[in-house]
């Protein structure tokens, strides 16, 4: 069993005791232990071989330690097996329908006689389940709206799943064959799209048998689906195809050009070769009239032959990329290493899993020259929220650790909640001590797109609401965003000086690309966080990047690429004036 089945049995244990209503903290065990293992860089199967304690895991206890170490080895769990028994067949299925907790599956099981999905869609169309209390007709459109959802959203894997596996393989592809060149992620990955179709990679090698050979023997190929000289593709038992193609170095840079798509942006390359008497293709360019072949080793070649500068992948959408690239306007990019701090970051003060001091190290460690830790405020009853003694603690505990771990400015923080009525979860007189202040919906997320867009913008008018966390709150391919007017939200950001996340966590990437693009046009500053939950959540600053790239964003568009000691001049600075100030620090 590898570790994102043990992490999924652990996560549906927790759903399942909580329909049980036991104990919260046993609940939160499970889940904790859940999370943490998603993110395990190791897999847990390989530890238990090699015989090391799994209790020194964060988050890992005796009887969550016993549990792996019996499904590692029996490749099953009798304790869940019998949990499971107690329960209905159908009841996981309706679980897993976002937006529908344990408490609710449970009363919809007892009350209304649910037990599967089928049994869900005729509560919601009979009008039983709105006619529950404390549910009503908005609940019923809304599990009826994500229903309609999970049938459309197709076979598509979310990039925060996709990511890793590319770079597994490629692990796995450079460990059996040291001599690979090239070994470079194409397509939709390489664009940092938000869901991806497939995985397509491409590398050169001396010996391409060998590399392909590589990739079909993977222990987790399901089915080969082709197995040539120069390519092949499989399908893994994680839920998608990888293509892989080996090719000459002189013909690389055609071949990566041609891969990395997207399908709009190379009609538009074809059409511009045509117009220069060329054919363009994944070999490179023929001159019609001769039938010489170009042939390219870097895709930069090709661009310019073409008559246009290097269009970088994220901007690679067939939109009007092609024509700036032409006119010489394509800007350069934020990139990762443009980033100076965090500023949405979780400790296990809240729902996090790392213990504060743990995740400052971890920070400092990358690099980063500020972080604020805004760990959830006191409504998030689930997440451990912050009362507002705990905050006073949470706050002097920030100020220690910045004194005795040194080298790394911190801020004091908070991620609030946004209520349904738009007033938040603390008051001035505490928000106004805080350093930065996170505002994010977390509740009655189905709200009218009216009534949503006044709740947020009200938020905004709060002189201390700094920046909006996750604006639309989707989760991708789970969750669909709120309805709201964005384009009025954007422009009270730039009026009332309120920035807006681009909230990294690949589940997340919220802001997205075309929001990005539009908020930029009006001047909301914008700052890319992780959101980090964990110490490896850190890493995650690298997607929130490939969202700003997609939606066209130099350093100047992101306030957490300021250097310390502008940022702090900006922190200074009443809301009023920070719009205006940001064009200039930046
Ligand atoms: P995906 O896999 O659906 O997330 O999206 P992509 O863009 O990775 O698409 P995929 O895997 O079908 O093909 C990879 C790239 O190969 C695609 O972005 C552009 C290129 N490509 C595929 N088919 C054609 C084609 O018929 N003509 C041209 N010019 N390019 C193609
Ligand atoms: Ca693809
Ligand atoms: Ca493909
Ligand atoms: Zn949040």
């Amino acid at each position: 069993m590898n570790n994102a089945q043990i992490a999924e049995k652990f996560e549906i244990i927790g759903d399942l005791l909580e329909m049980k209503g036991e104990k919260v903290f046993t609940i939160r065990a499970y889940q904790k232990a859940a999370r943490t293992i998603e993110r395990l860089p190791t897999e847990l199967d390989h530890m238990v071989r090699e015989g090391q304690d799994l209790q020194e895991i964060p988050g890992i206890g005796k009887a969550i330690s016993e549990k792996i170490i019996e499904m590692v080895t029996t490749d099953g769990l009798v304790y869940f097996d019998r949990l499971k028994a107690e329960f209905p067949e159908g009841i996981l299925d309706v679980m897993q329908i976002p937006g529908l907790g344990p408490k609710t599956v449970r009363r919809l099981w007892q009350e209304l006689d649910v037990t599967n999905v089928a049994d869900l869609e005729r509560a919601i169309e009979d009008g039983s389940l709105a006619s529950l209390p404390r549910l009503g007709q908005k609940t019923a459109d809304n599990i009826a709206k994500q229903l309609q959802f999970q049938r459309t959203k197709g076979q598509r894997m979310p990039m925060a799943r996709a990511m890793p596996i590319a770079e597994r393989v490629m692990a796995a592809i450079k460990e059996k064959c040291p001599d690979v060149r090239n070994l470079t992620i194409a397509g939709s990955v390489r664009r940092m799209e938000e869901t991806v179709g497939d995985i397509d990679m491409l590398c050169t090698a001396d010996e391409p048998k060998l590399v392909l050979d590589a990739l079909v023997a993977m222990p987790n190929v399901a089915d080969v689906l082709g197995h040539g000289d120069t390519k092949a593709s499989v399908y893994l038992s994680d839920g998608i195809q990888i293509d892989l193609r080996v090719v000459e170095d002189s013909h690389f840079g055609a071949l990566l050009q041609y891969f990395s798509g997207n399908l709009q942006h190379n009609i538009q390359l074809r059409d511009r070769a045509n117009d220069l008497g060329l054919s363009l293709n994944e070999y490179g360019l023929t001159d019609k009239e001769t039938g010489e072949l170009e042939m390219f080793s870097d895709e930069e070649g090709i661009y310019q032959r073409l008559g246009m500068v290097y269009v970088p992948p994220e901007l690679r959408q067939g939109v009007w990329e092609v024509q700036a690239a032409r006119e010489n306007r394509i800007p350069t990019l934020v990139e990762i290493s443009d980033i100076r701090g965090d500023l949405h970051d979780h400790t296990d003060w809240s729902d996090g899993r790392d213990p504060m001091e743990t995740m400052i190290l971890s920070a400092k460690e990358r690099g980063l020259e500020y972080l604020a830790i805004t760990d959830h405020s006191v409504g998030r009853g689930i997440a451990n929220g912050l009362s507002p003694e705990r905050l006073e603690n949470h706050v002097a505990l920030v100020r220690e650790l910045e004194q005795s771990i040194g080298g790394i400015r911190l801020f004091t923080g908070t991620e609030m909640d946004i209520r349904a009525d738009g007033s938040l979860d603390y008051s001035d007189d505490i928000l106004e001590k805080l350093d930065w202040v996170v505002a994010s919906v977390h509740s009655a997320m189905g709200q009218d797109s009216q009534i949503m867009t006044e709740r947020i913008i009200k938020a905004m008018h709060n002189p201390h609401v700094d920046v909006i966390g996750h604006l639309t709150t989707r989760l991708v391919g789970e969750r669909q965003p709120i309805e709201a007017d964005f384009e009025a939200i954007f422009k009270a950001a730039a009026e009332t000086g309120t920035a807006l996340e681009i909230n990294a966590s690949p589940e997340r990437m919220d802001l997205k690309d075309a929001h990005v693009y539009r908020a930029r046009e009006l001047g909301v500053p914008l700052v890319i966080s992780t959101d980090a939950h964990t110490t490896e959540g850190l890493n995650n600053t690298r997607y929130g990047v490939g969202i700003a790239r997609r939606g066209w964003c130099e350093r100047k568009h992101i306030l957490n690429t300021l250097p310390l000691r502008q940022f702090l001049e900006y922190l200074a600075l009443n809301k009023t004036e920070r719009t205006e100030a940001f064009a200039r620090l930046t």
